[in-house]
């Protein structure tokens, strides 16, 4: 049992047990001794939560879809587990949510909530969400995405409860194409065509000035 953790604690003994001294004297404010060796603590649930993005980096426009993938460590099940996704609206144009693996999802104002319901021990659940980058969003921002995952239990490690995806966001290439072999051909026949012309008239001119 860690530091600090939350715990409950059922007593109930016979008068002069060998397990809890001076039971007569339990009051509010009242100390009383307990050997640790009866007691029992319950057992740890430690949800973790992962994210990835596809694709990474992202054109201006193209979509990117995520991947929340929520697991339930530790020996005990994990009960009334939700997961809220915070999308970046300012560089999101749209939102589509897959079918999540268990439990319910929808999203309101670009807060994605999954209720993923109970998670047995070694178990992992999944959500796809799918957006596109607006077309304003500037070229090489990074889309930031956060995640979070809670439960009924005790949560004896924090530090995965939550998941940040970064995106970065790429120009277009450029649409104009490189010139081609028979683009090459028809530049060098329309400027030889040109040149004769043009020698041509010359040569005419110079014949009437004869
Ligand atoms: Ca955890
Ligand atoms: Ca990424």
């Amino acid at each position: 049992m860690p530091p600090h953790a939350r715990w409950s604690l059922s007593l109930s003994w016979a008068k002069n047990s060998d397990k809890i001294e001076h039971p007569d004297s339990l009051s509010a404010g009242g100390a009383f001794r307990i050997y640790s060796n009866y007691l029992t603590f319950p057992s740890d649930a430690d949800l973790a939560i992962t994210k990835t993005d596809l694709s990474d980096p992202v054109v201006v426009g193209a979509q990117v879809q995520y991947t929340l993938t929520v697991t339930k460590y530790g020996p005990s099940d994990a009960t009334g587990v939700v997961v809220t996704d915070n999308l970046p609206l300012a560089d999101i144009a749209s939102i589509t949510l897959g079918t999540p693996s268990q439990g319910n999802a929808s999203e309101l104002g670009g807060v994605v909530t999954w209720n993923v319901g109970n998670l047995g021990a070694g178990s992992s659940a999944q959500l796809t969400i799918t957006v596109h980058v607006k077309s304003s969003t500037p070229p090489y921002t990074v889309i930031v995405n956060k995640a979070a995952v809670t439960g009924d239990q005790y949560d004896p490690d924090l530090t995965n409860n939550g998941a940040a995806e970064e995106t970065k966001v790429i120009p277009l290439t450029s649409s104009v194409p490189g010139i081609s072999l028979w683009g090459g051909v028809a530049l060098a026949v329309l400027f030889s065509g040109t040149l004769i012309w043009l020698v041509c008239r010359k040569l005419i001119t110079a014949g009437r000035g004869r």
